[in-house]
């Protein structure tokens, strides 16, 4: 069984259309209603309206359907006061579990979401030039330092840092132009595509202000709430949820990071034992930490992955890394892509329902026409398509090899 090949679109304001997306070959979309405030309820009816644009071409009579469904989330954000396990989390969680609810109706079998506090997905630059002319998204951590220091001026951010990576920063920041250090700002607090909202400078030093007490520990106790909560909703909605990595899988501006190794899956998956109570597996989040074994991790919690995001980035010794081609860079996707057939194929043997797993190319290069377009950061349409027939023919080698199957 080959995995269900879908594509992120992020609705019908994205440069990349629907039927763009088919001709890339996929049949499985992935979106999230952007448009409805953090918190608030998905209502059935909205749902229902995206799911019938995403199908069909009603602009046709008759109506025709175009070989896509809507097969993931991505994603539902947790609101603020859930993750901080502030008085009134239980009117949060209510509404969550009501847009769980709504995407059983509607048939929506997979939701994504994550558990990073205050920022999403983080990066330092969206258009990295690289030796091929292609553009890539990059986390320099010297940059990244240089903003906590010395533009955020986060009090005693030094303590979080090496001595050698301090005197990085320091050295980037005094070659940097006003104009450079106002994009990496933008680039790293006023929100990437998909993730959560923007801040200014002084709303993000409250937000970061709001979790001085908060620990790992009572993050974690945190999640275990919402999770005891949401899980037996989804259970009896027939959703299966799916926590994203932190992305980049190491603490940022002293925050909670708890989504970010092997263990922390393994706890979370514990929690509730239930299939819908999964995994996002993101191998470009999870490989960005060297200790992550990613084909051990698919071997182990493979069970528990409700979604894959095939990507790899090629890291540095300082802890930076830019998104490398899909089948280049530190992510070895050969043997996630075996590890990945082989999960398939035990699901079949036990009869699961969900034994194609939903994946997607993530974060491709900008490359070719696209370099003169707009595009969303990661998301234009000709890399992504590179990423995708790079695994697609993967995935089919694999298969063939007699590696996991016979015949395939
Ligand atoms: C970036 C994405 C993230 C992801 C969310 C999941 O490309 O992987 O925006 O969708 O963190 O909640």
């Amino acid at each position: 069984m080959r995995m269900e090949q879908t594509w992120r679109w992020y609705g019908p304001s994205d440069p990349v259309t629907l039927s763009d997306i088919r001709q890339a070959g996929a049949t499985g979309i992935v979106t999230a209603l952007h448009e409805i405030p953090i918190g608030e309820v998905w209502a059935e009816e909205a749902l229902i309206d995206r799911k019938r644009h995403i199908e069909w071409n009603d602009s046709v009579t008759p109506p025709k359907p175009r070989g896509l469904k809507w097969s993931v989330i991505e994603s539902i954000p947790v609101h603020e006061d859930i993750k901080q396990g502030k008085p009134n989390r239980d009117i949060w969680i209510e509404k969550y579990k009501e847009s769980i609810r709504n995407a059983g109706k509607v048939g929506i079998p997979v939701i994504t979401y994550n558990w990073m506090p205050v920022v999403d997905w983080t990066r330092t630059n969206l258009s990295l030039e690289l030796e091929d002319g292609a553009r890539a998204l990059a986390f320099d951590f010297a940059e990244f330092v240089a903003f906590d220091l010395l533009i955020l001026n986060r009090l005693d951010a030094e303590k979080d840092y090496s001595d050698e990576l301090i005197k990085a920063a320091k050295r980037k920041f005094e070659s940097m132009s006003s104009e450079y250090q106002y994009i990496l700002q933008k680039n790293i607090i006023a929100g990437l595509p998909g993730g959560q909202q923007g801040y200014s400078l002084d709303d993000f030093r409250n937000r970061l202000l709001e979790y001085k007490n908060i620990d790992p520990a009572k993050y974690r106790n945190n999640l275990r709430y919402f999770l005891e909560q949401i899980i037996p909703v989804a259970i009896e909605s027939g959703v299966r949820m799916a926590i994203h990595p932190d992305d980049p899988p190491i603490p940022l501006f002293g925050l909670p990071r708890i989504v970010s190794t092997e263990s922390d899956l393994q706890y979370i998956v514990n929690i509730v034992d239930s299939i819908s109570n999964g995994l996002c597996l993101c191998t470009g989040s999870l490989g960005v930490r060297p200790s992550n074994d990613l084909p051990g991790i698919i071997e182990r919690l493979g069970s528990k992955i409700n979604f894959l995001h095939l990507r790899s980035t090629q890291r540095d010794p300082l802890g930076s890394f830019h998104e490398a081609s899909h089948l280049a860079g530190d992510v070895d996707m050969f043997n996630v892509m075996v590890a990945v057939l082989k999960e398939q194929k035990r699901r079949h043997a036990t009869n699961r329902r969900d034994e194609q797993i939903p994946m997607r190319a993530d974060h491709g290069h900008t490359i070719l026409d696209d370099l003169k377009k707009k595009t969303n950061p990661g998301y234009s349409a000709i890399g992504l398509l590179r990423g995708m027939a790079e695994l697609r023919g993967l995935e089919m080698g694999v298969g063939r090899s007699g590696i996991v199957y016979r015949q395939y």
